[in-house]
């Protein structure tokens, strides 16, 4: 589906200052931050939107930690392909086009829109495709296919399971315990209790056609994809096997990632599906991770429409590093606005030297991507009321704007 539009990609910090240190992101599957070791290009899949009530804070939070990263791949030289996809079909959408008394097309058409202008308001690296699951239908269908031919599909009243035991390093994105495996399907979409299942964790790969429900023909029968299958099919398919950083929110971490990554590598043995696996922190509000089916949301639209600075929700955001969980208040609104006018006065205004801020603003980023050490460094080069230098707040308004998404 249609992307939005990027941003302009500025080699000007770049140009002045050398190629930045090489990304370190932190592995899900290690623990600990790890160097990313690009290709040429480097390639970034994340997981996107499920598009029934877009876009809000958290959404906007995951995406934000995924720019940030693109962005300091770029500054050290390198190339970027990134994919997102949407799901565009799905239980939860379906629901909610119900309830509502929509179609789920229209629904999902008209959300989808809002994400995109939300996202080129906030100044997001657009992804180079923005795949939709009902257009990747023949992709998922392909996967599912080779997951047959490696007997790693059966099927329950016509629904077709992935088998988990097929997959020799099944658990190793999450390094959960069983027990803890089981808890977190039940309360992620999954259905541990379904009669018929070899294993309880094994995860639906196509759902047979429903009463009511929108349904593909297909060669496995009529009916529409699962939800991890949709990601694997979308990433391997578009970046190839061992594709550098596979993104999203921690709610993903399992079963989501821990399943396209294992139905990936069972259909394409001996190819890892991600280098990497990195989590953005859960954004709160009101004392629960913000979420469309509690409907504890902030939206960015509203934000927006309310004439509040995409800058300033950018950099409310900013000031948290992204692995952490934490709650949105109007504070946090607050201290964004504020730190953004203390920038823009200051660049104005001109400022000391700032090689030392811009180098400090690169190495931070590179270094799991520390935005707020990385803001940081831009607040004390901003208070400091020394004597001006030619040309320094031009270097630092270059590298907010390369590194951190911010045009002061
Ligand atoms: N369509 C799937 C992924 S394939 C999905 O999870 N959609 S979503 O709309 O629920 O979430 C979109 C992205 O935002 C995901 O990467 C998810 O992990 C992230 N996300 C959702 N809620 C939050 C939150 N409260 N804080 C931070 N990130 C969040
Ligand atoms: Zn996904």
């Amino acid at each position: 589906m249609r992307s939005w539009a990027s941003p302009p990609s500025s080699t000007a910090a770049r140009d002045r200052l050398g190629v930045a240190q090489p990304l370190s992101l932190y592995d899900a599957r290690t623990g600990a931050p790890e160097p990313t070791k690009p290709g040429d290009p480097a390639r970034l899949y994340v997981c996107g939107i499920t598009p029934y009530d877009a876009t809000h804070l958290g959404h906007a939070a995951t995406y934000l930690a995924f720019d940030l990263a693109i962005r300091a791949w770029r500054e050290a030289g390198h190339e970027v392909r990134y994919v997102q996809n949407v799901t565009d079909v799905d239980d939860p959408l379906l629901e909610r086009a119900t309830a509502t008394g929509q179609g789920w097309m229209e629904l999902a058409e008209r959300e989808t829109e809002l994400f995109r202008e939300d996202m080129t308001a906030l100044n997001m690296i657009a992804p180079d495709l923005f795949a939709g699951a009902v257009e990747s239908i023949p992709l998922v269908v392909d996967l599912i296919k080779r997951l047959q031919e490696r007997g790693a599909v059966y099927a329950v009243d016509g629904d077709l399971y992935f088998s988990v035991t097929t997959d020799p390093a099944f658990g190793s994105v999450s390094g959960l315990s069983r027990d803890e495996m089981l808890v977190r399907f039940a309360e992620n979409g999954g259905d541990p209790e379904r009669p018929g299942k070899r294993d309880p964790l094994d995860c639906l790969l196509w759902q047979r056609q429903r009463e009511g429900e929108p349904a593909w023909e297909s060669d496995l029968g009529t009916g529409r994809p699962g939800w991890h299958i949709e990601c694997a099919a979308i990433a391997r398919h578009h970046l190839g096997g061992a594709f550098d950083v596979q993104g999203g929110g921690s709610d993903l971490v399992f079963p989501h990632h821990e399943m396209s990554a294992g139905e990936a590598q069972v259909a394409h043995p001996g190819e890892v599906f991600a280098k990497g696996y990195s989590h953005a922190g859960m954004v709160g509000y009101e004392g629960h991770k913000m979420s469309k089916s509690r409907g504890n949301l902030v939206l960015v639209s509203r934000l927006r429409t309310d004439g509040v600075d995409p800058r300033a929700i950018r950099l409310s955001l900013l000031a948290h590093h992204y692995r952490e969980d934490w709650e949105w208040t109007d504070e946090a609104l607050s201290v964004g606005e504020k730190r953004l006018a203390r920038w823009v006065d200051a660049v104005a205004r001109g400022g000391v030297d700032s090689r030392g801020a811009v180098s400090g603003i690169r190495s931070m980023l590179a270094g799991d991507l520390n935005a707020p050490a990385a803001l940081a460094a831009v607040d004390a080069w901003a208070a400091d009321d020394g004597s001006v230098v030619d040309g320094a707040a031009e270097l630092v308004a270059e590298v907010v704007n390369a590194s951190l998404g911010i045009r002061l």
